[in-house]
């Protein structure tokens, strides 16, 4: 668990609360790393100014990533990104109506000039926002790029622990 009180590096901007649960994975990718992060709820279309005043501040806050989350009409990432020169990650959340491809492309959809990198729809999309701003953030921090390096190399090991406890499964079942 990183130290909530240590000031924040990345920020965490979702379009509404009924997102959190679909994205906390990015904060939980975050913890691993002992990054501190903030979480806050602002929308581009319903809280505009909130979202400019964010966006506008970071840098002087310290913040080195934003995350920007939203469904539907997702406008969120780009917002931020449009107010910020931080690198944006945007998460387009999983929709009731359209699946979520609404959220993907209104999130990944930039013009020229402002940038904002896209992860996964559902799926490991959250979680791969939070390591990617770990890796942002590792390129200037020797000890958190050894951690991220561990963590890569250890992969292998946990896959292959999964294969095995698959196998141990599947012949139990078989043998009832
Ligand atoms: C988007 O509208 C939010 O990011 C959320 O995914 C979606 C629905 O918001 P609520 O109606 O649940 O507040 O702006």
């Amino acid at each position: 668990m990183s130290d909530s009180s240590a000031s924040p590096l990345v920020g965490i901007v979702m379009g509404s609360d009924s997102d959190w649960p679909k994205i906390r994975a990015a904060g939980t990718a975050l913890d691993q790393f002992d990054v501190p992060w903030e979480a806050r709820v602002m929308s581009a279309h319903r809280t505009p100014e909130a979202v400019r005043q964010y966006a506008t501040t970071a840098v002087e806050r310290g913040l080195k990533v934003i995350i920007g989350a939203a469904g539907g009409a997702a406008h969120l990432a780009g917002v931020v990104a449009a107010h910020t020169t931080l690198p944006v990650v945007g998460i387009p959340v999983p929709t009731p109506d359209l699946g979520g491809l609404d959220s993907l492309l209104s999130t990944v959809q930039m013009p020229g000039d402002v940038p904002v990198v896209s992860v996964a729809v559902g799926m490991g999309g959250p979680r791969n926002a939070g390591l990617f701003a770990v890796q942002i953030l590792a390129l200037c921090d020797a000890s958190l790029a050894e951690r991220f390096k561990q963590f890569k190399e250890d992969l292998p090991a946990r896959i292959a622990a999964k294969d095995q406890a698959l196998a141990e499964t599947i012949r139990r079942d078989r043998a009832s």
